[in-house]
């Protein structure tokens, strides 16, 4: 290649760049197209690095886009038997997943939560291994504080204060994991959710300046408006979006798309190709919407969930006795689906 080349190739990945994983104006079908990105587009922490958010967009350190695309655990005790080292390889190396989020149930579901009595040192352990695997197989992930039936995230601020110290004191100095603060508010204003992100912010933020931390908000993390009105004055946050492709659709895709547009950050922590109790009917072609949406606005996603829960959201067949080794008649039509959707985007 002739210098002027390599110097014109340089200064349009610079401007990509710097202008924050914006997209170049010559984008034409491929809506990627143009974009400057980490890595091959597989973001991994060993190529991208810690994230960091930059104009409204995830970013790996050297500022190139990194779109992460994920599963999510169901409560982590529940589904404990996957974290396990051949699972870990499966996903990232033949499913095109670099993003595991750990869900930690503060009310619990079938056991009890975090917060009521549950068996905080097992949480903790699952916590301790997803980690470590992720870290072993080049992966993000995400420790997400799930609330849920206990809608205001003040509830247990105090809880999660201590909690959230001790993770960002013992992960300061991986690259790999990002905090997700309140799962999904609800009964509440923003008001109530800013003023608990206020309080658990500086105390992740104390232990790891740089950490990059996901923000719930109000109607089960769906509603962006109240945050765009009056965001959080700190640098690496993304606010939550929450979708389930059969309850939500038309209209919650260009409230996502205005909030995206406006430069608000996004990061669908949690979504489902069912209706929003986990159950049917699925809408796989809603589904594809949201994933193009997703796509083209750099914004990244995370399916829920990856485990055999009897339910049609989950990835794996209810009766199929292992936690690895899956071939595609164990996956359900979630399943399959979400192997077919991550196939295509592989490259990045
Ligand atoms: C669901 C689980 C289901 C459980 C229920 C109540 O899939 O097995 O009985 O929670 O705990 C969410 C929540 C997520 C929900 C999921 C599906 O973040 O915890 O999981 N959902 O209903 N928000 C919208 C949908």
């Amino acid at each position: 290649m002739k210098k002027t080349m390599v110097f014109l190739l340089a200064a349009a990945l610079l401007t990509a760049a710097l202008a924050g994983c914006a997209k170049a104006p010559e984008a034409a079908a491929d809506p990627n197209d143009g974009i400057a990105v980490c890595d091959d587009g597989r973001a991994r922490p060993s190529s991208c690095g810690k994230l960091q958010v930059l104009n409204g967009k995830l970013c790996g350190e050297d500022g190139q886009s990194a779109m992460l695309r994920g599963v999510s655990t169901h409560d982590l005790i529940v589904t404990e038997s996957f974290l396990n080292d051949q699972l870990f390889e499966e996903l990232a190396r033949d499913g095109g997943v670099n993003l595991f989020r750990l869900a930690m149930y503060t009310h619990g579901v079938g056991v009890m939560g975090y917060c009521t009595g549950g068996d905080r040192a097992r949480y903790e352990e699952d916590i301790f291994k997803g980690v470590e695997l992720a870290k072993q197989h080049d992966m993000y992930v995400i420790i997400d504080w799930h609330i849920l039936s206990d809608g205001d995230p003040n509830l247990y601020v105090d809880q999660a204060k201590a909690f959230f110290a001790r993770m960002a004191e013992k992960y300061s100095g991986y690259n790999n994991v990002l905090y997700e603060i309140c799962n999904e508010p609800n009964g509440v204003d923003w008001a109530a959710v800013k003023r608990y992100a206020q309080e658990v912010i500086p105390v992740i933020r104390e232990k790891d300046p740089r950490a990059v931390v996901i923000v719930g908000d109000p109607q089960w993390s769906s509603d962006l408006r109240s945050v765009l009105a009056d965001p959080l004055d700190y640098e690496n946050v993304l606010y939550t979006l929450h979708f389930y492709a059969a309850s939500h659709k038309e209209d919650s895709r260009a409230a996502v798309a205005e909030a995206s547009a406006q430069g608000l950050p996004i990061f669908v922590t949690e979504y489902g190709v069912t209706a929003a109790n986990g159950g049917f009917p699925r809408d796989l072609e809603s589904a594809d919407l949201w994933v193009e949406l997703l796509e083209r606005e750099r914004i990244s996603y995370c399916m829920w969930t990856f485990s055999k829960v009897a339910e049609p959201c989950s990835a794996v067949r209810s009766t199929v006795p292992k936690y690895n080794g899956f071939i595609r008649e164990d996956y359900t039509a979630t399943g399959l689906w979400l192997l077919d959707t991550l196939a295509k985007r592989n490259t990045r």
